[in-house]
């Protein structure tokens, strides 16, 4: 398959500046008539649509049938047309079929109702279109189907009319006065029932608001609704943005691929970030229902008004669109908690792949597959790139910055350029050098030396930087680092911030350091102790930091006043720790320093019990594996379930009295204090449970039989799937009878199984794959076992046997003809073969090859295990 490269940019040929589509629904014959009204850019040139899985039907130049001939089919399914006038209306007519749609990509059926996916390059499997996204047209849409099987036609924009049809079919119109690239496209239709609501917009414009569900999930919107109004209240008040339409429609759907997708107009939402009620959903989907509720509404702005000129620039729309649901989710709930979790995630997920074989700047240089560059990197560390240039330009210039995006380039499709443009000229600060944050891959890696001369009180902090090499740049140059930070003395106090030359009496508690080149010493004077440094706070910049020592860690989590450093100090002790009883071998022991650490976080129970619950957590077998350079999964799972021993035994009294103390008081609510008290009371019962001849199996029976809200009941099921407590087959097949008819219960289900750290838990995963519920073709319950399993169970998955990769390769296998985006997901542990030992590394190796040895593999699978066997 051919690689697409950023720097081969051309403009289109040919704008469509209208677009008029007409559907005929029907499960296996649906005909779709695009009428596109096209101009030319530039001089003569052939026209070039894109097109894949269609029938064409016929065409016509304004309004004259075009003889076959002239119609020149293109490899990949697309059409060329020579010769035509600089101005014209090209209409095609072609047939598809949405049930044999297994990619879910484009049009097609879910549970009998119809769906589109588009971005991002959807939309050439449902028509002829120069499916690029600087081609902006105005789109008219009318749907026709049966009126039983469909009763609701949605599209983008407003609605236009609607009648009635021969032969019990209807119809409806809809008008998206707004130019919109094709990805934004959108169509639902079939038997849905909507949530009603209303919004008044700053400036007075009514929006009738409507989430469209099955019957039967009426209930369940509720967390969804208060979201969006939410956010459309936040972006009027945080940016001036008002929505600009009379509608905002939702439509949730079963089978999808992603999370949710922002169509203009018409957000189509995976029902997992739609569908909420306390007894079947966690605190931790509300809040990702918040999250992305929030994220899809921003794009009306950031990625809809204004948009991409290619996919290159995907993190222009992606990382500023999740830098704004996060900043919104800050100001919803507990700020310094949401920005943990965040970080916790960003580490999981992005440093990972930015170590690895698909390692890409936050805006890629080139690529096989678009569809596998919705990552990590393009979206979260994007948003961290967003946050450090409003932390140097500071909030108000950012808001100029953003302002002047908005007035220079709406309705346009745009570059990562023209943004960082905005921001500098609104600023005045030069940015040229900070724009190395969206070119070059790779984590930048921070170390810290230090030295202090108790004569002169004067302490020198020298800051290096270093970005590994990463596939395709070996060299990297330095970038600009913020770093917030402060210093403490040895009781934990905040000592004042003077630097060489600076007055005394203006000495701050806290300051940002610009760390711009290779290495750089800042210079501290009039300490009265040997300060210990408090650096990043805030995680100030998405950078690994090392060269504190233990004892520095250590009064950092027990004293820092930044609750991000105060926690990350805990984890990277406890990292070190671990890695250094991973690397000893021999029976783990919980020292002083990790028991003083763990005390620490119980103490603030009270306080702040959510952070509690962050703070005793010790750091993902994972992130151990990631800091080694050869993991050794088994021996890391080992260490961290023995200190989650040894904590429950030591704190055993303190874990049981928190369990009894911190039980919900009244009926479920998902206000902050509430989802901590929760996190940091089935925390306790999850150590607390590790411990022998303790109460914790007992605990979690009961709290498993007591019933209520999801997030306990799915809390005790885990220690208890976790366990030998024979207990846990009857608590699982109670679970599964209670919850077989909610698919995202059941997904719960299978990931808790996925998951465990049993040791027969592979066996378990093969058995759940030929399961009757199992399918293959919905990509959330292929992510709830397949996924989980690969990504969330590392010493499962990484067995001395190899059948953990021998699982993944034949799922991929088998996934790759039926779904090519999912597969191209699920695959990427296999590729992370370069950080394991032999012989586990050559298994792998031999997995990707039968992989990549697969007749008609799809170009994102190949892209990526070519891409991870290099
Ligand atoms: N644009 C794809 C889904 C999302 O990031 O909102
Ligand atoms: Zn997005």
């Amino acid at each position: 398959p051919a690689t697409i490269h950023r720097q081969d940019y051309r403009p289109p040929a040919y704008w469509v500046h209208s677009v008029d589509l007409h559907f005929a629904l029907h499960p296996t014959e649906t005909v779709v008539r695009a009428r596109l009204g096209l101009r030319r850019n530039g001089g003569p040139a052939p026209l070039e649509l894109d097109g894949e899985a269609l029938t064409l039907l016929d065409a016509s130049i304004d309004g004259v049938a075009v003889e076959p001939a002239r119609l020149q089919h293109l490899p990949g399914g697309g059409l060329r047309i020579d010769d035509l006038p600089a101005e014209c209306v090209l209409e095609t007519r072609v047939r598809i079929s949405p049930e044999a749609n297994t990619e879910l990509s484009g049009l097609y059926l879910s549970g009998g109702n119809y769906f589109t996916q588009c971005e991002a390059e959807g939309f050439r499997r449902i028509t002829y279109f120069p499916d690029r996204p600087d081609v902006m047209s105005r789109y008219t849409v009318t749907i026709e189907a049966d009126r039983a099987s469909c009763p609701v036609l949605l599209s983008n924009g407003n609605p236009a009319g609607h009648g009635e049809l021969p032969g019990g079919r209807h119809w409806a119109k809809w008008e998206d006065p707004h130019p919109k690239p094709s990805y934004l496209f959108a169509l639902v239709a079939g038997d849905l029932v909507a949530v009603r609501d209303r919004f008044t917009t700053q400036s007075g414009r009514e929006v009738a608001l409507a989430i469209y569900v099955r019957d039967g999930d009426q209930d369940a919107c509720g967390h969804a609704m208060d979201s969006l109004k939410a956010s459309m209240r936040w972006d009027e008040e945080e940016y001036g943005l008002e929505y600009d339409l009379d509608v905002f429609n939702i439509a949730a759907v079963s089978d999808f691929n992603m999370g949710a997708m922002e169509n203009k107009g018409l957000n189509v939402f995976n029902t997992k970030y739609i569908l909420a009620r306390p007894e079947t959903a966690t605190d931790g989907d509300y809040e990702g229902i918040e999250t992305v509720v929030a994220h899809e509404y921003f794009h009306n702005w950031t990625g809809n008004r204004v948009t991409c000129r290619d996919w290159f620039q995907l993190s222009l729309k992606e990382g500023l669109t999740v830098f704004r649901d996060q900043h919104f989710s800050e100001a919803m709930g507990s700020a310094a908690v949401k920005r943990l979790a965040n970080v916790r995630r960003l580490r999981a997920a992005q440093f990972p792949e930015d170590a690895g074989p698909m390692a890409h700047p936050v805006r890629p240089d080139s690529y096989v597959e678009i569809n596998n560059f919705y990552t990590a990197t393009v979206y979260q560390k994007g948003s961290e790139v967003v946050r450090m240039m409003r932390a140097l330009i500071g909030p108000e210039a950012f808001r100029r910055g953003m302002d002047l995006y908005i007035q220079r380039h709406d309705n346009q499709a745009v570059t990562i350029e023209d943004f960082v443009a905005a921001m500098q000229d609104a600023s005045g600060t030069d940015l040229s050098r900070f724009a190395r944050w969206y070119a070059q891959a790779g984590t930048p890696e921070l170390h810290v030396t230090e030295d202090f001369d108790a004569a002169s009180g004067r302490y020198t902090l020298s800051l290096a930087q270093r970005t590994p090499p990463t596939p395709g740049q070996p060299h990297k140059q330095p970038v600009p680092i913020p770093v917030a930070m402060g210093l403490l003395g040895a009781g934990g106090g905040a000592l004042p911030l003077r630097l060489r030359g600076e007055n005394a009496a203006d000495a701050p508690a806290e300051r940002v350091l610009l760390l711009e080149e290779a290495r750089q010493d800042f210079v501290f004077e009039g300490l009265p102790e040997r300060p210990t440094p408090s650096l990043l706070r805030g995680f100030s910049a998405p950078v690994k930091l090392s060269g504190l020592g233990q004892d520095s860690l250590g009064l950092l989590a027990a004293h820092d006043s930044d609750p991000f450093v105060a926690w990350e100090s805990g984890q990277q002790y406890a990292t070190a720790a671990m890695l250094r009883m991973v690397a000893q071998g021999g029976e783990p022991v919980l020292g002083e320093g990790l028991a003083a650490i763990a005390a620490a976080a119980l103490d603030r129970a009270d306080s702040d019990p959510a952070f509690a619950a962050e703070a005793f957590a010790l750091p993902s077998e994972s992130f151990v594996a990631d800091q080694m350079p050869v993991a050794d999964p088994e021996a890391i799972h080992a260490v961290r379930q023995s200190l989650r021993r040894q904590l429950g035994i030591r704190f055993a009294p303190r874990l049981a009295e928190l369990h009894d103390r911190l039980a919900d008081p009244g009926p479920y609510r998902i206000d902050g204090p509430s989802i901590g008290r929760r996190a940091l009371r089935n925390a306790a019962l999850s150590v607390l449970s590790m411990a022998p001849g303790g109460d914790g199996l007992r605990r979690a029976r009961a709290q498993y039989a007591a019933g209520g809200n999801m997030t306990d009941v799915l809390a005790a099921l885990r220690v208890l799937v976790d366990s030998d407590d024979p207990a846990r087959l009857d608590a699982l097949a109670d679970f599964h009878a209670r919850w077989r008819h909610d698919p995202l219960v059941l997904d719960k289900w299978f990931t808790l199984q996925a998951t465990s750290s049993r040791p027969d838990t592979l066996a378990t995963v093969q058995v759940l794959a030929l399961h009757p519920d199992f399918d293959i073709r919905n990509p959330n319950r292929v992510r709830a076992l397949v996924g989980a399993f690969a990504a969330g169970n590392p010493a499962q998955f990484h067995a001395a046997s190899g059948e953990g990769y021998r699982f993944l390769a034949e799922m991929v296998i088998a996934l790759d003809p039926v779904n090519a985006q999912v597969a191209a997901r699920v695959v990427s542990p296999l590729t992370d073969w370069k950080r394991q030992a032999e012989p586990r590394a050559a298994i792998m190796r031999a997995e990707l090859e039968r992989i990549l040895a697969r007749p008609g593999l799809s170009k994102g699978t190949f892209e990526k295990v070519s891409k991870g066997l290099a």
